[in-house]
């Protein structure tokens, strides 16, 4: 393992540079692990959070080390799934219909990507039909709805109705602006976070019970 570059790499995803993307790629060249990338994007990202709580980070750096880990982790996809990486659990994420807002989705994706989940975005504007099919389609443990609008946090009922008409057995996690842990009760959600690292947490009490379920 080549520490320097990896902690170069670190650095620069906590610098927000588009190095990072090149550095990550010239890395998996050289035959660099995809696990020990993602291991050191994550440790970036977990830096960022804090950096983030404490003041010194604003939103717009928020979203500029979200954007580089994302693309970061989007280079070592397809090596995890060679390396046959345990991953964590397998996650659909989606903005539901009406509902254009993704910057909070991204970021929270690129955090639950870090923390070992495979996270399969499947963008804005979703509706209960397309959570249903991704979710079958992946085969998904859990399923993670995002919604900016307090109109829009209305459609996520409906999916979690459709999830269960379908007999899907995932999980859902919902979060977003106006969304409230009373909300998420209220819907039948099985959790809520309000911030990417309370949404690593309940996504690993989410496979922790499946786990025992089993
Ligand atoms: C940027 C922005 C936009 C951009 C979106 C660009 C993009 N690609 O996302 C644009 C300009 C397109 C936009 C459009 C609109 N917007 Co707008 N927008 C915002 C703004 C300024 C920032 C949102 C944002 O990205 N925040 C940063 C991220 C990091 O925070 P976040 O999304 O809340 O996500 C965090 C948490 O909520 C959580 N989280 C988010 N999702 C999830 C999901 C899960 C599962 C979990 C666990 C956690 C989680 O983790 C994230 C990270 O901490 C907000 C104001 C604000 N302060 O929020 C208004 C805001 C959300 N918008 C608003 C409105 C009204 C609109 C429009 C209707 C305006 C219009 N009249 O056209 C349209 C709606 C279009 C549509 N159909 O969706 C209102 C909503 C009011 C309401 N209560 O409904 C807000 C609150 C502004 C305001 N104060 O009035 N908007």
């Amino acid at each position: 393992m080549s520490s320097e570059k990896l902690n170069k790499l670190r650095e620069s995803v906590i610098n927000f540079e588009d190095e990072a993307v090149d550095l990550t790629e010239k890395l998996l060249n050289e035959g660099e692990s995809a696990k020990d990338v993602l291991y050191v994007v994550s440790d970036a990202l977990q830096i960022v959070g804090e950096k983030y709580e404490a003041h010194e980070y604003f939103l717009s750096e928020l979203m500029l080390c979200g954007d580089v880990a994302k693309r970061c982790i989007e280079k070592a996809l397809p090596k995890i799934q060679k390396e046959k990486i345990e991953m964590a659990g397998t996650i659909v994420f989606g903005t539901v219909k009406g509902d254009i807002h993704d910057i909070g989705k991204t970021i929270v994706s690129s955090f639950l990507i870090g923390a070992g989940f495979l996270v399969h975005d499947i963008g804005v504007e979703v509706d209960d039909k397309t959570f249903v099919k991704e979710a079958k389609e992946k085969n998904a443990n859990i399923v993670a709805m995002s919604s900016l609008l307090s109109t829009t946090m209305l459609y996520m009922p409906e999916v979690i109705k459709a999830l269960k008409k379908a007999g899907i057995k995932a999980k859902t996690i919902v979060g977003g602006r106006p969304v409230s842990e009373k909300f998420a009760k209220e819907i039948g959600a099985d959790g809520y976070a309000k911030n990417p690292t309370g949404a690593i947490e309940v996504c690993r009490r989410f496979m922790e019970e499946i786990q025992e379920n089993k």
